[in-house]
């Protein structure tokens, strides 16, 4: 059974980091087209919305000759009805772009040229840039591009062509084509693991530093923090956002879950009221480390990925048959002690 009302009792949480940063969350179609409890919570809690699956190319790029924004329209005349920053999330990844985009032939046998493959994407940003001007005001331009063996540029061994096809200055090309096509948008370079695994941190802020002294046109870096309970400390991420900031870059936290597990963990755990607790505490010290990382001008945007535990991605992932709690609300839409814990004096 779920709630059938939410609890108005409760503070919202974007008001409550009202003063610091905005507070968004992943709408999934689901809450997207149903005015359930989840809807309901996401219009309560966040000021900022961004679409978990459907402004990707896949579901957008049909074919050379279609790029259809029927489905990513809904999304944002809702964000825009109830006044929700939003983000677009994403334009180019080595995941869920069409496949033909690849390549020359219906039967995807043979890559596509440089010059082809060129030509797809910057059609596409120009495209989703203009027909987005009014609504978006932050892109993740690329994402994922950091390799999690070499801490380098993806290679095809890291599932993805777009170095193979495009070189080494892809990355580059895509957040100048659009800053061409919306000179005032955010354009944020978006990545897992980044607080988490040093190398990659270190891959990262290489990265994003030559794209600076080379001029391309940057605004922000995006850590998704899909963490745990356990893992990393809390100074460890205070650090990754300052070295950013310091950077001269924005940081938003874009894809934020806690999960009770060890990402390699196989059993499943009893959610007990210690280990919500511990959930509680670890979400109430990020949160502060937020805080001052928002006071020093560095941290912009803080957005979970999803709002209730039975919706979200970590469920069978990355074991399947594995459940998890990574959010605020529980399955029926109730705060957790982590709610609590975050939005206490
Ligand atoms: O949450 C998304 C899930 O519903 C999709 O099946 C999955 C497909 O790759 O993508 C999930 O969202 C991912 C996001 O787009 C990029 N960072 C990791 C997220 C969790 O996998």
């Amino acid at each position: 059974m779920f709630f059938s009302k939410i609890q108005k009792s409760l503070v919202s949480l974007c008001d409550y980091y009202k003063d610091y940063f905005s507070v968004g969350t992943a709408l999934s179609r689901w809450t997207l087209f149903n005015k359930g409890i989840e809807q309901k919570l996401a219009l309560k809690h966040f000021n900022e919305f961004v679409a978990e699956n459907l402004t990707k190319p896949m579901f957008i790029y049909k074919d050379e000759n279609t790029i259809d924004f029927t489905e990513a329209d809904k999304y944002l005349k809702f964000c825009k009805k109830y006044n929700k920053k939003i983000r677009w999330h994403t334009l180019v990844w080595h995941a869920q772009m069409p496949k033909w985009i690849y390549y020359q032939d219906k039967e995807c046998k043979e890559l596509a040229t440089k010059e082809m493959l060129e030509a797809r994407i910057k059609k596409y940003i120009f495209a989703v840039m203009e027909h987005t001007k009014d609504y978006v005001s932050s892109y993740d331009v690329v994402n994922e591009p950091i390799s999690d063996k070499t801490y380098k540029l993806r290679t095809e061994e890291d599932h993805s062509f777009w170095q193979k096809i495009l070189g080494p200055d892809y990355v580059e090309k895509m957040f100048t084509w659009a800053h061409e096509a919306n000179p005032n948008a955010e354009l944020v370079i978006n990545d897992y693991n980044i607080e988490s695994t040093i190398g990659k941190r270190e891959g990262m802020y290489n990265f994003v530093k030559e794209m600076l002294a080379k001029n391309v046109p940057i605004s922000a870096v995006g850590l998704q923090m899909h963490i745990s309970v356990n893992d990393p400390p809390v100074e460890q991420i205070e650090e990754t956002i300052n070295m950013f900031g310091e950077l001269g870059l924005k940081v938003l936290v874009t894809e934020m879950d806690v999960s009770v597990y060890n990402f390699e963990d196989k059993e499943r755990i009893e959610y007990t009221p210690e280990l919500l607790e511990k959930q509680a505490q670890r979400y109430k010290e990020i949160f502060e480390c937020f805080k001052r990382c928002a006071k020093k001008g560095y941290l912009t945007d803080v957005v979970l990925w999803g709002i209730m535990d039975n919706c979200s991605w970590k469920n069978d992932f990355p074991v399947p048959g594995r459940t998890d709690i990574p959010l605020l609300f529980d399955g029926k839409g109730k705060a957790k002690p982590s709610f609590y814990s975050i939005t206490e004096e």
